[in-house]
């Protein structure tokens, strides 16, 4: 039997009803997609410690105050890697948002998010989060970003 190898992730959301900053992801896993702030989990540090290292890394901005709001496991048919993707609403934060090398941050009010040119599972999960449900979900992928397989479920408490 193929065994799954887990890769767990961060991805941070600024969030300040009516406004969401999105980057735009220039190199790497996902470029060319509006999307949150992140990356993977190193050893020695928790889940929360590198949403919060990812998020100055990519937008310059330190989060002030975070809470965690979903996790959803990523497959991709015909890959064994699993992303394991932890969600974080950052509320308050400290500092202006700036370019980096990975990613240009812009405002948008939540009801123009820039859907079709996003990861093809963020219209399903975001409405949960702008809402403030925490949620836990898998979806599938095959090719050219096209969900297979998608299961997403509300949860009191992650
Ligand atoms: P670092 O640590 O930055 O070198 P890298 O492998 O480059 O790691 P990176 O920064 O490209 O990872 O991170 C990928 C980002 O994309 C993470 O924030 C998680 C996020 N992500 C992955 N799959 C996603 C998906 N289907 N939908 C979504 N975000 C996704 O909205």
């Amino acid at each position: 039997m193929e065994s799954k190898e887990k890769k767990v992730m961060t991805l941070c959301l600024i969030y300040r009803h009516p406004r969401i900053l999105l980057g735009m992801k220039k190199r790497g896993f996902g470029a060319g997609r509006w999307n949150g702030f992140g990356g993977k989990v190193e050893e020695k540090e928790t889940i929360e410690e590198a949403a919060k290292r990812e998020l100055v890394e990519e937008s310059g901005l330190e989060a002030l105050q975070i809470t965690q709001f979903g996790i959803i496991n990523f497959e991709f048919q015909g890959d064994s890697n699993i992303l394991e993707v932890h969600i974080f609403h950052v509320n308050e934060f400290k500092g202006e948002p700036k370019e980096t090398e990975e990613m240009k941050p812009q405002w948008f009010n939540v009801d123009e998010i820039p859907f079709k040119d996003m990861w093809s599972d963020d219209i399903h999960w975001m409405p949960l989060f702008l809402r403030g449900k925490k949620f836990k979900g898998r979806f599938l992928f095959g090719e050219l970003d096209r969900i297979l397989e998608q299961k997403l479920s509300e949860v009191e408490e992650m």
